[in-house]
């Protein structure tokens, strides 16, 4: 019994060879799991349900098939995609999830969440998704014609781009204070996100006990996923 977790696909219709990864993955790979974690960034950049884009109806007929075949989906949004709703959730039958989820797998109290909360260095980040995390604002925004949402989210993910290019990496990492407070709040041994791209499994001291940080890598060039079982946690990269 395995439990997979994944983030940071990033689908667009502008990369096709992570698509077809990504479907691989989800027909060959996601079977053999218990269930299957998203925490988020499943795609590029998301500005509502009602987007008529075919990718986004395909990848929701691969998870609803994927959810016939016994293994649930779970989800838990990124800062890409954190308008992804109630609609896209039905049609692929996944189970939208709270921002921070604390798992009791296999006898290990696991914490679970996008990673983004964590990076409290980088405070123009944090400003930026108080705003959009407003429900007023997003109401406001998923009221707007399709074509105005993509052209503010293209300025979106240009501005984005530019702040990063002259951003420390390290104010982009999380924040050790920041991690080890959720951990220990949670009363957890394990936590498990992405956002920061940057695959690894970290020790974490916890006062008199040590923790683990899991991070999950991005599918840029190959598929990342932690599989957690009563074995232990295994952080694997594959091709697509
Ligand atoms: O995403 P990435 O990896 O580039 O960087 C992130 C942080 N950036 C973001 C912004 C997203 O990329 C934008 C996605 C938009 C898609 C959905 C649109 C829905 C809109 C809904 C509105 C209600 O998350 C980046 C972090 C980095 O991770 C590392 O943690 O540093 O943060 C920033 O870049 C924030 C900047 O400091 C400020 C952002 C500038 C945005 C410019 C706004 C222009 C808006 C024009 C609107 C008319
Ligand atoms: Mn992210």
């Amino acid at each position: 019994m395995t439990t997979f977790f994944i983030a940071d696909i990033h689908l667009c219709a502008q990369e096709p060879a992570i698509t077809a990864g990504f479907l691989r993955f989800l027909r060959e790979d996601a079977p053999q799991a218990e269930a299957l974690y998203i925490l988020g960034d499943l795609f590029e950049a998301w500005i509502g349900d009602d987007d008529p884009q075919p990718l986004h109806a395909e990848i929701a007929r691969a998870l609803n098939t994927l959810h016939q075949q016994g293994i649930p989906c779970f989800f838990i949004h990124g800062n890409r995609d954190f308008l992804l709703g109630r609609r896209f959730a039905r049609d692929s039958l996944m189970t939208l999830l709270p921002e921070k989820k604390v798992l009791e797998l296999y006898g290990r109290r696991v914490l679970i969440l996008h990673g983004d909360t964590l990076c409290t260095d980088d405070v123009g980040y944090q400003k930026f998704r108080k705003k959009v995390h407003n429900p007023l604002i997003q109401k406001l925004f998923l009221m707007l014609p399709l074509k105005w949402r993509l052209q503010i989210a293209a300025k979106m993910r240009a501005g984005s781009k530019a702040s990063n290019s002259h951003k420390d990496l390290t104010i982009m990492d999380v924040n050790q204070h920041a991690v080890v407070q959720e951990m220990q709040r949670h009363g957890v041994e394990w936590m498990i996100h992405g956002h920061t791209h940057r695959p690894a499994i970290h020790n974490v001291e916890l006062g008199e006990a040590l923790g683990h940080r899991a991070v999950l890598g991005a599918w840029h060039e190959e598929g990342s996923v932690v599989k957690v079982s009563a074995d232990g946690v295994e952080l694997i990269t594959f091709p697509f």
